[in-house]
């Protein structure tokens, strides 16, 4: 049996490739445990960016139905332990890495698959690929940080109609949306995600980490609460080797070489 997460390195960039291909790479207990030990693994091995990606055709396809199946041998299953011990611990997983993770939605990402991607720090989305919120047809809500990451993203309306309607949204309309980065030519695709990571495992990492970081907590802040929390996480950076390495090399007209430390 293939492994049902693939893990490569390129210099500091991680591609770590969800890879269930026959079942459009929907999510299995193997697969969580295996994509839960990438993501660990790349907060440690100086990974410095991280690509999620899947084989074949899709993206994810959400939960397999197939595993949590009401008229299975398990009988009715408790969804929201499959949520709490598994999805919810990959979306802080994700969030909570200290470099920018890149979802190449390389096609259909469907339910969990769809808000996974969307808990990453960037979406980019082959032209083909499409973003549904499967969830209302099979009689859930979406799940995964969907409502979350939803209403932030697209606001309240379109969130509502996304999730109610389970309407696929092309990869141009999410982009021309706000719900993800941008959509790129299928050709040209991981051409282009490897690319952009390429530049972010040069960058000054850490800073990385603190605008991500910071970007996470402003809905939830009022204003002079994120004055502050920036005022704390620039103080980290301007004492850090990157910043002084930017300045440096503004100041003698060459590119900066970072190391994407923090101290
Ligand atoms: C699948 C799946 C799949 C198994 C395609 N499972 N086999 C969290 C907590 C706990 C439980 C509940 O859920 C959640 C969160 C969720 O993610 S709920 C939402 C689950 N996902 C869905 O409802 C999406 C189901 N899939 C689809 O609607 C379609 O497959 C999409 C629109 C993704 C793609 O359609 P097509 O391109 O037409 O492909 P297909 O439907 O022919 O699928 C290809 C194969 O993949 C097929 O198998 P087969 O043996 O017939 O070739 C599907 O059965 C299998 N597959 N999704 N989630």
């Amino acid at each position: 049996m293939s492994e049902p997460v693939l893990v490569t390195r390129r210099g500091d960039v991680s591609e770590i490739t969800l890879n269930r291909p026959d079942k459009l790479n929907a999510f299995n207990d193997d697969m969580h445990t295996a994509l839960r030990a990438a993501f660990e693994a790349v907060a440690t091995d100086g990974t410095r960016a991280v690509i999620l990606t899947g084989s074949g055709r899709a993206f994810c396809a959400g939960q397999d139905l197939d595993a949590r199946d009401p008229d299975g041998p398990d009988g009715v299953p408790d969804l929201s332990v499959t949520l709490t011990n598994l999805y919810n611990p990959l979306i802080k997983r994700i969030r909570s890495l200290p470099m920018p993770v890149i979802a190449a939605v390389n096609g259909v990402a469907a339910g969990a698959g769809a808000n996974v991607a969307l808990a990453c720090d960037m979406v980019i989305a082959a032209q083909s690929a499409k973003f549904i919120q499967a969830f209302s047809k099979i009689g859930l809500l979406p799940d995964a940080g969907g409502t979350w990451s939803l209403t932030r993203l697209v606001g309240p309306a379109r969130a509502m109609g996304l999730a109610l309607t389970a309407q696929p949204l092309s990869a141009q309309q999410a982009a021309d949306w706000g719900l993800i980065w941008e959509a790129v030519a299928d050709e040209d695709f991981m051409d282009h995600v490897r690319g952009l990571a390429d530049t972010f495992a040069t960058g000054p990492t850490a800073a990385y980490a603190e605008t991500k970081f910071a970007l996470q907590q402003a809905p939830m802040n009022a204003m002079d609460e994120q004055l502050i929390v920036e005022a704390q996480a620039q103080k980290r950076c301007g004492h850090g080797p990157d910043f002084a390495e930017g300045v440096r090399a503004f100041h003698e007209k060459r590119a900066p070489q970072y190391s994407g430390k923090a101290s």
